[in-house]
C-alpha cells in the first residue's frame, strides 16, 4: 500500500503547489488584501484598571484548566501606562500540589494526584461582578473572571495640600476543585498596581469518620516568573536582620541582607519569622527612568512552617522555598529533591519558584454537627496563598495623580 500512497501523495503536493504558483501570478497586479487581526484565543483576558475610567494600567492573561490542577496561568503580562509595551510577569503557575495529612497519622491525601475535575460554575459562584469562563465553546463553565474592589490603595496628603484617597481594584481568575468531600478554590489575582496574589481556599464537609481530626491542608505552588521573558531572571534570598545584641555599639544596626538564592544555585530555602524571610526575581536588563533593575518579591502570608515526616515523597514539604530551572516537564512538587540534584545556575536563566502555603485546620463545632453518622455542616473557606510585589517596576508611586501636562512636576 505504501508504494501506490506516496506518489499519490506527491502528485496532489505537485498539483496543489502548481496551483498555488498559478495563483500568485495571476493576483500580482491586485491590492494585497490586509492581514486580518488574529483572533483573539478563547482563554485571553485583557483587563484595564480602572474598569470605570480612562485605562492607567492593564492586565493580559492567559488560563487554562488541567485535571488535577484546576485552573492554571499560561502567561500574564502587565502595562504601566496607555503608551506603555506589555511586559511579561509569569509563566505557567498553578497549584502543582495540595497534601493534606492528618493528626493521627493517617490517611494522608495528596489531592492533585487524584484528578479531580473543576465544579461547574454558575451566576452565584460568579457573584455581580463576574463572568463565566469556559475553556471550549460547547463546554459548561467551570472558571470564573471577577472584579473585585480592593479596599484602600492608598491615602495621605498631596504635595499640594489636601488629604486624598484612592480605592483599588483587583481582577480575580478563579475555579474549584471538586475533591470528593473537600472544594479547592484556586484563584490568581492581577492588581491594578501590578501585585499578583495566588491563594488557596479549603472548604466542603469534614472526611467521614475523621469529621473533628485535626489536619493540614497544605498549599504547594509553582510559578515559572518570567520578568520581561524567561531569560535573565535571577532569584535572591532577602531578610530583615536585627542585632543579637543590645550593646550601644550594636544597637540600631538592624540591615536588609540580600542573597543569591542558595549560592546561585538550585536548591531549598527555609522561612523565619524573626527574619521576615522572602524571595526576590531581579532582571537586571530590564530597568526603568533611574536605572533600577525590574524585580518581583515573593512574599509569605502564613500561620506557620509545615513539616512532615511520612517518607521519602514528603521531603519536598521540609522547605519552605525551592528554586529551579524552569523545565516544562517538571511540574511535581513531590519530585523537588530529584529537581535541584544537579544544582544548575538559577542566575541570569529561567527559574522557577515553588513555595508551600499550608493552612492548619483544627475542626469546630461550626464546621458542622454530626447526626447520627452524618455530618450536617460545611466548614466555610479559609485561605492560604503568598503575593508577588513588583520593585522598581516603576518608577515612582504607580496610580497617583502626578500632574498628567508635565508628568516630571509634583502635585495633582
Ligand atoms: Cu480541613
Amino acid at each position: 500500500m505504501t508504494s501506490i500512497r506516496v506518489p499519490t501523495i506527491l502528485l496532489i503536493g505537485v498539483a496543489a503547489a502548481l496551483v498555488a504558483v498559478a495563483g500568485h501570478a495571476g493576483n500580482q497586479n491586485q491590492p494585497l488584501k490586509k492581514p486580518l487581526a488574529p483572533k483573539k484565543p478563547i482563554n485571553e483576558i485583557v483587563q484595564e484598571f480602572p474598569t470605570n475610567g480612562a485605562m492607567e494600567t492593564a492586565w493580559k492573561i492567559h488560563w487554562a484548566t488541567a485535571t488535577g490542577y484546576g485552573v492554571c496561568i499560561q502567561d500574564a503580562w502587565y502595562r504601566r501606562g496607555p503608551n506603555d509595551r506589555w511586559i511579561q510577569v509569569l509563566g505557567d503557575a498553578r497549584i502543582s500540589e495540595i497534601f493534606v495529612p492528618y493528626h493521627r497519622g493517617s490517611p494522608r491525601f495528596w489531592d492533585v494526584s487524584y484528578n479531580f475535575p473543576l465544579c461547574e460554575m454558575t451566576p452565584t459562584d460568579a457573584g455581580p461582578f463576574g463572568k463565566l469562563l469556559r475553556d471550549r465553546p460547547d463546554a459548561a463553565p467551570t472558571v470564573v473572571q471577577e472584579i473585585r474592589d480592593r479596599g484602600l490603595m492608598w491615602r495621605g496628603t498631596l504635595p499640594g495640600g489636601g488629604e486624598k484617597v484612592r480605592r483599588g481594584q483587583t481582577l480575580l481568575v478563579w475555579g474549584c476543585l471538586r475533591a470528593a468531600n473537600y472544594r479547592y478554590i484556586i484563584e490568581y489575582g492581577f492588581q491594578d498596581d501590578g501585585v499578583v496574589t495566588f491563594r488557596l481556599g479549603s472548604t466542603g464537609r469534614n472526611y467521614g469518620g475523621s469529621e473533628y481530626e485535626p489536619h493540614m491542608h497544605n498549599g504547594l505552588w509553582r510559578i515559572d516568573v518570567n520578568l520581561d521573558g524567561p531569560e535573565n531572571n535571577s532569584v535572591y534570598v532577602v531578610e530583615h536582620i536585627e542585632p543579637a545584641s543590645d550593646l550601644a555599639d550594636e544597637m540600631s544596626k538592624a540591615k536588609t541582607v540580600q542573597k543569591p538564592f542558595n549560592g546561585g544555585q538550585e536548591g531549598w530555602a527555609d522561612w523565619t519569622a524573626g527574619r521576615f524571610t522572602h524571595l526576590r526575581v531581579v532582571n537586571d536588563r530590564h530597568r526603568n527612568k533611574r536605572g533600577d533593575p525590574m524585580a518581583y518579591d515573593l512574599m509569605p502570608i502564613r500561620m506557620g512552617n509545615a513539616r512532615h515526616h511520612g517518607g521519602k515523597r514528603e521531603e519536598c514539604t521540609h522547605h519552605d522555598f525551592w528554586v529551579t530551572r524552569a523545565r516544562p516537564d517538571q511540574i511535581d512538587y513531590i519530585d523537588l529533591p530529584k529537581y535541584v540534584a544537579d544544582r544548575e545556575p538559577v542566575m541570569k536563566s529561567d527559574v522557577v519558584l515553588w513555595h508551600s502555603a499550608p493552612m492548619h485546620h483544627e475542626p469546630r463545632l461550626e464546621d458542622g454537627k454530626m447526626q447520627g453518622d452524618a455530618l450536617r455542616g460545611i466548614t466555610h473557606v479559609v485561605w492560604a496563598g503568598f503575593v508577588l510585589k513588583p520593585r522598581n517596576l516603576f518608577d515612582r508611586t504607580p496610580l497617583y495623580p502626578y500632574n498628567p501636562v508635565n508628568p516630571e512636576k509634583q502635585g495633582p
